[in-house]
């Protein structure tokens, strides 16, 4: 029997107290760790904090809505979880159990190259999930083509190319700890992901990839306008703000002040989608008003996963949706879609200790 959802556990924060007592040393250091000094991955909670609201009186009805258009498509909400590699290092539910989350709450699951399932098995096993496939190009282009007609024919509706991994950042607190991933997923001998992922990516090669694939291409990893507007030259539907959970290189923005400028600069040609820090769903308020069309949560449904399975990632999932309705009536916005710059403003509090 399961501890959780105690009556404690109400907040995502409250997950990652709870998932942080019940992990190994070696989960938590990949899970929880970040690139060098973990300034970026720091900043990524803080830069949504840095950010006031500004409420409007008596414009909103409660419940006028949480709808919002994805690649053309009508969503329940903005919410979607981000590719994470290896869940089953979390929890034996691994990616099914996040799936079978996303499922219950009308949640696009995206799936990570590194999964601990096939895209096949995941789809044979969840297949109301609304699924996209998140696509490391692999030095052996042969086996990425493969993969893309795999992932198209087993109903994942778009593809999400991960940018910023050229070559791994060096992650300090999982150099110090020895991530039993090759255990924990019944491997004989560690995973080493840099080995098949293509240091050599160029716009040329997205352009190639967006031609041949049958799905809609998503550029995740654009921190700077002059890569937004390479992403929709090349071809791309959308792109995703991201420094990888401050996992790449330390120091870059975070996805909070990168957004504004790569809004400017393709928001009215692509869908510009952001991650990085979201914790709750007034960052989903800053996040939309700032002009992304939607959000990627990645460690919070981890922490899920890690308290209760599946039924812990259905939980984190909801407490979010349920502060973003709240957040969207308080706020003033009668539609998610009204919701604009004039929303927010830097918060007074900023700098000081909060
Ligand atoms: C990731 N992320 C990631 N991104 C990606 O494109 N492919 C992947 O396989 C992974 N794997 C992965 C594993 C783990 C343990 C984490 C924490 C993150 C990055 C992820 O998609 C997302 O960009 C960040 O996690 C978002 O930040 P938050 O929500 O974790 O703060
Ligand atoms: C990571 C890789 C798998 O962030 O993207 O761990």
């Amino acid at each position: 029997m399961s501890l959780y959802p105690s009556p404690a556990a109400h907040t995502v924060a409250d997950y990652e107290r709870a998932a942080t007592e019940r992990m190994s040393d070696d989960a938590l250091s990949y899970i929880g760790g970040g690139a060098g000094n973990e300034i970026t991955l720091r900043d990524n909670e803080a830069a949504w904090r840095r950010l006031a609201l500004r409420p409007r009186a008596l414009g909103a009805p409660a419940g006028a809505g949480t709808g919002v258009e994805l690649l053309g498509v009508r969503r329940p909400h903005p919410v979607l979880i981000a590719p994470t590699a290896f869940a089953r290092l979390t929890h034996p539910d691994g990616e099914l159990g996040v799936a079978r989350a996303a499922a219950a709450t009308s949640t696009i699951m995206c799936l990570s190259t590194f999964a601990s399932v096939s895209a096949a098995a995941l789809a044979a096993d969840v297949p109301d999930a609304t699924r996209w496939f998140q696509l490391y190009v692999l030095a052996d282009r042969g086996a990425t083509r493969e993969l893309v007609s795999a992932v198209a024919a087993h109903g994942y509706e778009a593809l999400v190319v991960t940018v910023d991994r050229p070559v791994l950042g060096i992650r300090e607190r999982e150099l110090r700890a020895v991530v039993r991933e090759a255990e924990a997923l019944g491997h004989d001998r560690p995973i080493d992901t840099s080995a098949v992922i293509d240091p050599q990516l160029r716009w040329s090669d997205i352009e190639q990839l967006v031609a041949d694939s049958p799905l809609p291409v998503l550029i995740k990893g654009v921190l700077t306008a002059e890569d937004a507007h390479l992403a929709a030259e090349h071809g791309a539907a959308g792109v995703i703000v991201s420094n990888h959970g401050g996992r790449q290189l330390d120091t870059v923005l975070a996805g909070a002040d990168a957004l504004p400028e790569v809004v400017d600069a393709v928001g009215d040609r692509l869908d510009v989608l952001v991650d990085g820090g979201i914790r709750r769903g007034t960052d989903v308020v800053k996040a939309l008003a700032l002009g992304a069309r939607a959000v990627l949560i990645g460690r919070p449904t981890l922490w899920g996963l890690a308290v209760d399975g599946s039924a812990g990632v259905q939980r984190v999932l909801e407490i979010l949706l349920a502060e973003l309705e709240n957040a969207l009536t308080l706020v003033g916005a009668p539609r998610i879609t009204d919701l604009d710059r004039s929303f927010l403003t830097a918060a007074p509090w900023a700098g000081s200790a909060r």
